[in-house]
C-alpha cells in the first residue's frame, strides 16, 4: 500500500509538470487576478499553467481587510462573480459582499476545473529572454531559495508569460533590471505604486493591464504598480476584471503565435 501510495504521486506529479513544459500561459502569481486569468485562458483551451510561492495559493484574498475576512465587489465585474459561482450579497451603492475564504476557494476551484494547472510552492525567480522577447519562466522550490541553497531551476517556456505577483511587481522588475530594456511603462521601469485611492485604483488597474514588453503581460496589483497608479485595499472588482481582460489579451497573442 505505501508503495502504491507514493508510486501514484510519484507518477502523477511528474506525469504533470512534464506536461507543462510548453506552455501557451505561464502565470506568475496566485492572487485573485491571476486565478481568473488562469480561468479564462483555461476555459478558451490554452495549456497554462499558473505558479505561486506560497503553499496556498491566493495572494491577498483570503484574509479580507485586516483579517475581517469579507470583500467588497462592485456591479460591473459581478458577471465574473456569477459566471464563478461565487455567493454574494447585495449591499449598498451597486456593491456586494462576498465570503473571502469562499471566494478564493471558488476561484481556485473554478480555474483548476477548467483545465490549469496550478504549482505551488513555486518560486519563479527569473524569465526565459530570447531575442527581444520573453518565452517562459525559470523556476525553483521556494524552499530552496528560502534556504539559501545553490541549486540550479528549471525552465518552463511559455507563450506568454503574465506578471500577478502583486505589489512587488516581480517578474517585470527582474526582465528591465536583468536585461537593460524598457517597459511600457511611463519611465521604461517599474514606477512603483501610489497611496490609497480606492476609485480610481481600480479604474486604473484595468488600464494598465496590458502587455508591458513582448511576450510579458500585467494584471492587478502589478499593473498599477508598473505604471505608477493608486492601491485601492479590499474592493475586489478591479483584480476580477483585470484577470479577464488580460486573459484577452494573451489568448490573442497566442493565436498570432500559432
Ligand atoms: O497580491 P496578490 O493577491 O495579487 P493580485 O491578483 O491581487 C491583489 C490583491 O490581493 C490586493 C489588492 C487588491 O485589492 O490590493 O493586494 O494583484 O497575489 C500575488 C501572488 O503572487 C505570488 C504571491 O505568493 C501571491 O500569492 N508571488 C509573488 N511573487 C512570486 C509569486 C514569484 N516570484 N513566484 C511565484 N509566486
Amino acid at each position: 500500500m505505501e508503495t502504491l501510495i507514493s508510486r501514484g504521486i510519484i507518477e502523477s506529479y511528474f506525469e504533470k509538470l512534464s506536461g507543462c513544459l510548453q506552455l501557451d500561459a505561464a502565470i506568475v502569481g496566485g492572487g485573485p487576478s491571476g486565478i481568473v486569468a488562469a480561468y479564462y485562458l483555461a476555459k478558451a483551451g490554452h495549456k497554462v499553467a499558473l505558479l505561486d510561492r506560497k503553499l496556498s495559493p491566493g495572494g491577498g484574498m483570503w484574509g479580507g481587510a485586516m483579517m475581517f475576512n469579507d470583500i467588497v465587489v462592485q456591479e460591473e465585474a459581478m458577471p465574473i462573480v456569477e459566471e464563478l459561482q461565487l455567493s454574494h450579497r447585495p449591499y449598498e451603492e451597486g456593491t456586494y459582499i462576498v465570503d473571502s475564504v469562499h471566494a478564493t476557494a471558488g476561484l481556485l476551484y473554478q480555474a483548476t476545473k477548467a483545465g490549469a494547472v496550478i504549482f505551488n510552492c513555486y518560486s519563479v525567480e527569473d524569465v526565459v529572454y530570447k531575442q527581444g522577447r520573453v518565452g517562459g519562466v525559470v523556476v525553483n522550490w521556494t524552499p530552496v531559495l528560502r534556504e539559501g541553497l545553490h541549486v540550479d531551476p528549471l525552465t518552463l517556456l511559455s507563450k506568454t508569460v503574465l506578471d500577478a505577483t502583486g505589489h512587488d511587481c516581480e517578474i517585470a522588475r527582474t526582465v528591465a533590471r536583468k536585461n537593460g530594456v524598457k517597459l511600457d511603462t511611463p519611465t521604461g521601469g517599474v514606477v512603483g505604486e501610489m497611496s490609497m485611492d480606492a476609485a480610481e485604483g481600480e479604474r486604473s488597474t484595468i488600464d494598465n493591464t496590458k502587455e508591458i514588453y513582448p511576450g510579458l503581460f500585467v494584471s492587478g496589483m502589478a499593473a498599477n504598480g508598473v505604471s505608477g497608479s493608486f492601491r485601492m485595499g479590499p474592493i475586489f472588482g478591479g483584480m476580477l476584471m483585470s484577470g479577464r481582460k488580460v486573459a484577452e489579451l494573451m489568448s490573442a497573442s497566442i493565436r498570432q503565435q500559432q
